[in-house]
């Protein structure tokens, strides 16, 4: 019953700014002296899961692993960030059930599926219209958005640093920071 740091759990499409929120986040926890550590695709699934792919059953137990990793860390004390699009609400709502209530902050990086194809930073959008890729999250697999997120930030239309203030005001408020 002591006091534990939060999960932050960003979701959203891809492209939709959770890794460059995810990011910003972190060191503004760090400027803040908070330790935090930042669970994504780089130390993820090229590490752990690098025996997953994409299939509903896959991303499925990409996110189970990844809620076991970061209750791991929030047990260690760590301030866990995770920047994974979590597309299905079921299994964010398995992760959830892994914590304390109040230490799993859902944070939906809400964006219009035009806009983040718009932004296409990897070109994987416009492969997977071509058929390139298939089962590709927002154009031929599902995302299903949160009902209840903790945090919604819209990037699509407020600034990063808007957003980035958003969540820090929510850490403090809920006085976790
Ligand atoms: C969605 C895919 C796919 C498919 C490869 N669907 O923009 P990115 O490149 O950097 O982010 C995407 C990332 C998604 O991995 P996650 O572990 O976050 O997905 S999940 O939570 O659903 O398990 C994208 C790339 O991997 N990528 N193929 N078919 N994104």
């Amino acid at each position: 019953n002591h006091h534990q740091s939060p999960v932050l759990w960003f979701t959203g499409l891809s492209g939709s700014g959770k890794s460059t929120l995810s990011v910003e986040v972190e060191k503004a926890l760090y400027e803040r002296g908070v330790h935090a550590y930042r669970l994504d695709g780089d130390n993820i699934r090229h590490g752990l899961n690098k025996n997953l792919g994409f299939s509903p059953e896959d991303r499925t137990e990409n996110i189970r692993r990844i809620g076991e990793v970061a209750k791991l860390m929030n047990d260690a004390g760590l301030m866990t960030l995770t920047a994974f699009i979590s597309p299905y609400r079921e299994d964010r709502d398995n992760v959830r059930a892994l914590f304390n209530e109040g230490e799993f902050i859902e944070v939906y990086t809400k964006c219009s599926l035009e806009e983040a194809e718009s932004r296409d930073p990897k070109g994987l959008y416009k492969k997977a219209r071509s058929g390139e890729i298939k089962g590709f999250t927002g154009v031929d697999a599902p995302y299903e958005e949160p009902n209840e997120p903790e945090i919604i930030v819209e990037t699509d239309k407020q600034s990063l640093e808007e957003s980035v203030q958003e969540v820090m005001d929510h850490l403090h408020r809920i006085g976790a920071i």
